[in-house]
């Protein structure tokens, strides 16, 4: 028997299937339909030590389980978790980094050629007998030839997106709070400089207070009537609206989008942009890629509760140790 089979690890709501397998084998699997003080009965209040999971954790649901230790969470990006509170009361939060770079970065470059010479549009041709009817399928304003690509978040995947763009031969440059050490590319303090300075805009940033509506009307302007904007990394750092308007109006040419505000649900006005590539949040999701991340994910749990320690931890949590944790 695993030293470990005797600690009840929570998973509220859906998570992936070999994650679910997992920590059915090495923890005691306890399942919750969804991440809601509400449902915490005083067991699980009392049992409850770790957590793996894909959804929103409130600071209100950290507080209703006084026993837990860590959150394992299926993804890098954590903006669903609130971490800054799970590290005040001192709970781990892990993360996926690095295992999903190159997926995702492979997902960006997808989704800017999409945008650019409107590839799903000329497969819809194809398909719906128009070559065969009609001829050609039109030639596309849009070519990568002589593009600037710009990054917004030039982290893992960010850097992953831009050594692609330069095996394309395209220059690249990105705005981060600060410019990354060692990185040649050129840095823009702000984002709008990086959306005047280039006519292709990749976003990767995290979600959050400090990214949320950062793609506005203003730095669509900037990005001008070439522009090509891609959304790889959440949708809360977009004003959508401001987006659907720019590809209606001719303010950009064209985007590329996998993450939306509201997800699943996509704005009517962006439905309706023929210019508009829309992905439904794959960045990641190949069996390869979800696989990896469903073991990083519970490798953490493992790690936490057999070394004391997590293999990835989120910044916020960082020096969260084991017996930290506060009762409120
Ligand atoms: P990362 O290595 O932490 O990179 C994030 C970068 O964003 C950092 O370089 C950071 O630099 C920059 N950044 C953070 N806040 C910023 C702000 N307010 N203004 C400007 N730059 C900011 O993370 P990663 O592994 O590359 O992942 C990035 C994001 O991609 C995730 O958080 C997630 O939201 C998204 N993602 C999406 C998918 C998908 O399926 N579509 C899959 C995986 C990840 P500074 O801290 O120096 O500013
Ligand atoms: C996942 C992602 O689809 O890792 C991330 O930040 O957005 C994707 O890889 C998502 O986290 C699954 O909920």
């Amino acid at each position: 028997m695993a030293p470990t089979q005797k600690i009840p690890v929570l998973v509220p709501g859906r998570l992936h299937p070999h994650a679910v397998e997992r920590i059915g084998k090495e923890f005691e699997l306890v399942a919750l339909p969804a991440a809601d003080p509400k449902l915490v009965t005083p067991q699980i209040a009392g049992t409850v030590r770790g957590m793996s999971s894909m959804t929103t954790v409130s600071a209100a649901f950290i507080d209703a389980l006084p026993n837990l230790e860590i959150i394992a969470n299926f993804g890098v990006g954590y903006d669903a978790v609130d971490a800054r509170h799970a590290g005040s009361a001192g709970v781990m939060v892990t993360n996926t980094p690095d295992v999903l770079t190159e997926e995702v970065a492979d997902t960006a470059i997808g989704l800017l050629l999409n945008a650019v010479r409107e590839l799903p549009k000329a497969e819809g041709w194809l398909r719906a007998g128009r070559w065969a009817s009609e001829g050609n399928y039109p030639l596309t304003r849009g070519t990568l030839r002589g593009r600037r690509v710009g990054i917004f978040g030039m982290g893992r995947i960010g850097l992953a997106i831009a050594r692609r763009i330069e095996a394309f031969g395209l220059p690249v440059s990105y705005h981060n709070r600060r410019a990354v050490e060692g990185v040649a590319y050129a840095w823009y303090p702000t984002l709008v400089e990086l959306a005047g300075a280039v006519d292709t805009l990749i976003s990767v940033a995290p979600g959050g207070p400090s990214t949320e509506k950062a793609v506005d009307r203003t730095v669509l302007e900037a990005l001008g009537p070439k522009g090509v904007f891609v959304n790889i990394g959440r949708g809360s750092t977009v004003d959508e609206d401001a987006l659907a308007q720019a590809l209606a109006d001719g303010t950009i040419l064209a985007a590329g989008l996998d993450v939306f505000r509201n997800e699943p649900n996509v704005p009517d006005a962006l439905l309706e942009c023929t210019n508009a590539s829309l992905l439904p949040h794959v960045g990641s999701a190949s069996v390869h890629t979800r696989k990896t991340m469903a073991d990083l994910a519970v490798d953490n749990l493992v790690s936490w509760f057999t070394e004391g320690r997590p293999l990835t931890p989120v910044a916020e949590t960082a020096s969260v140790v084991p017996g930290a944790r506060k009762q409120r």
